[in-house]
């Protein structure tokens, strides 16, 4: 068999978003409510603002943003999680940076599984929040112990998918048929379970211990918790999502509304009680209800250099520590929160002369240009163009936030924060990939391209190089 006779990983991906889409949609009928409703906002948005149209098709995001989407769960054991990333290789994704939950008191930590290159993420941009639960920060050695056996006596993974990510190993691609099969056979491990594998009692004590837990071990699989598409205004959305009665979480997590958006903001609908039923001692069957499955939107801006980020995050603790509960006082936290980021720029030019974002640059003109000139000079003439590259990971303290509002009430065990990527790379079989990296390698080809295309010959690029290498 050829090598050509393989289906392309993010056509599979393509196909498992669908697939996954479809039977999120069909589990969680409000979730296809939010879909509708974030095309009708998008729709509006484009209309009304050509120029924003022209800034999406430029970047690459416009076709893809009707099925820009992600997805997450949460694991139990290291097995599981390294089963994960073998299975999610062969659609292309890859884990991507380490987000530490413990810090927002969640006994988590987590990375997302998503593809690396640019021209991957246009074909189709999915990608899966993966957690994987922290059994060290249980306390109750009782309890501690329950957990490990109940995970360890489940086999989240279909014969049928572990077979063909063996065959995927083998072959380095997968035929039409496997993959068909390959994505009804990975679909099985995302799938919602009525069916509770612990009695009532055995629930509540792991669901007082920490909810999140309950979530984790008392199921036959990690359903998938949510999907997000990508919405063009989030603060009309979320204005919409509580006209609608949707039951959207209070506040809007990440940076305020700007001109030119940073990172991610996100919000949610809160997470819907559904029926499960649990085994009772003599084996019969008892009707009760868990909370664990909402739909989220996302608003994406432009990724930030190690340096930006640090100011994000400097503004952001701030002002969590001026308003301690956001949720209690909406108004004031938003208030706090633009009054703060006053003192991040919203101008392109300053953000870049900052070097707190990471840009494409795009020449603009094929005419030669004097080999003195400089950046500064090349911009303010209009011999270049930056371009903001879109963020495509997470952020902790909004992800912390998202699993808050899911969770309905404060957790009865406090956890500390205890940030262990060393724990988790060793549970995941590899390194996760840096996100800076990726962000500062697309900026620097495109640095190269521009420069190029400007009639620089190496030596004569040195200086502009120099010039902008300083970014990470
Ligand atoms: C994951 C919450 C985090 C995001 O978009 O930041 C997340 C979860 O609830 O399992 O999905
Ligand atoms: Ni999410």
């Amino acid at each position: 068999m050829t090598a050509t006779s393989f289906v392309p990983s993010s056509r599979i991906r393509a196909a498992f978003a669908r697939a996954m889409s479809d039977m999120y949609r069909h589990e969680v009928p409000q979730y296809g409510q939010l879909l509708q409703l974030v095309q009708q906002i998008n729709q509006q948005e484009l209309a009304q603002d050509p120029e924003l149209q022209q800034a999406l098709d430029a970047s690459d995001n416009l076709q893809r943003l009707s099925d820009e989407r992600h997805g997450a769960i949460r694991v139990g054991s290291a097995s599981e999680l390294a089963t994960l990333r073998r299975l999610f290789a062969v659609m292309g994704m890859y884990p991507v940076a380490y987000y530490d939950l413990s810090e927002g008191g969640i006994p988590v930590h987590s990375t997302a599984f998503r593809p690396l290159q640019l021209d991957e993420l246009n074909a189709n941009p999915f990608r899966i929040f993966t957690s994987l639960l922290r059994l060290d920060l249980i306390k109750d050695q009782d309890l501690h112990a329950q957990a490990q056996q109940l995970l360890a006596s489940r086999s989240i993974f279909t014969d049928g998918v572990i077979r063909l990510i063996e065959q995927f190993e083998q072959q380095q691609g997968l035929t039409q048929q496997q993959a068909g099969d390959f994505v009804q056979e990975a679909l099985e491990t995302f799938r919602w379970h009525q069916q509770a594998r612990v009695d009532r009692s055995q629930y509540q004590r792991f669901l007082h211990s920490h909810r999140l837990i309950a979530d984790i071990v008392c199921f036959r699989g990690p359903h998938i918790n949510h999907l997000t598409p990508r919405t063009l205004n989030i603060d009309r959305a979320q204005l919409q999502m509580q006209a609608m009665e949707m039951n959207p979480k209070a506040i809007i997590e990440g940076p305020p509304r700007r001109k030119h958006p940073i990172l991610l903001r996100q919000t949610s609908f809160k997470a819907l009680d559904e029926d499960i039923l649990f085994f009772d001692t003599d084996g019969k069957q008892q009707a009760g209800s868990h909370t664990a499955r909402f739909g989220e939107i996302e608003q994406r801006g432009m990724a930030l250099t190690p340096k930006g980020r640090d100011l994000y995050d400097q503004l952001l603790q701030q002002v969590r520590q001026e308003v301690v509960d956001p949720v209690a006082d909406v108004d004031t936290y938003y208030r706090q929160l633009d009054k703060a980021f006053a003192q991040f720029p919203d101008d392109l030019q300053q953000i870049w002369q900052q070097q707190l974002g990471y840009f494409r640059y795009r020449a603009a003109t094929d005419t030669a240009v004097p080999l003195t000139a400089d950046w500064n000079w090349l911009l303010d003439n209009g011999h270049v163009h930056l371009l903001p590259i879109t963020y495509e990971d997470f952020l902790p303290v909004s992800a912390a936030g998202i699993f808050h509002s899911n969770l309905q009430e404060q957790p009865s065990q406090q956890v500390t924060r205890s940030p262990n990527q060393a724990a988790f790379e060793q549970a995941l079989g590899c390194p996760v990939i840096s996100e800076f990296e990726f962000y500062a390698q697309i900026q620097a080809r495109s640095i190269e391209q521009c420069l190029q295309q400007l009639g620089f010959d190496e030596a004569d690029s040195a200086g502009l190089l120099h010039e902008v290498t300083i970014n990470p």
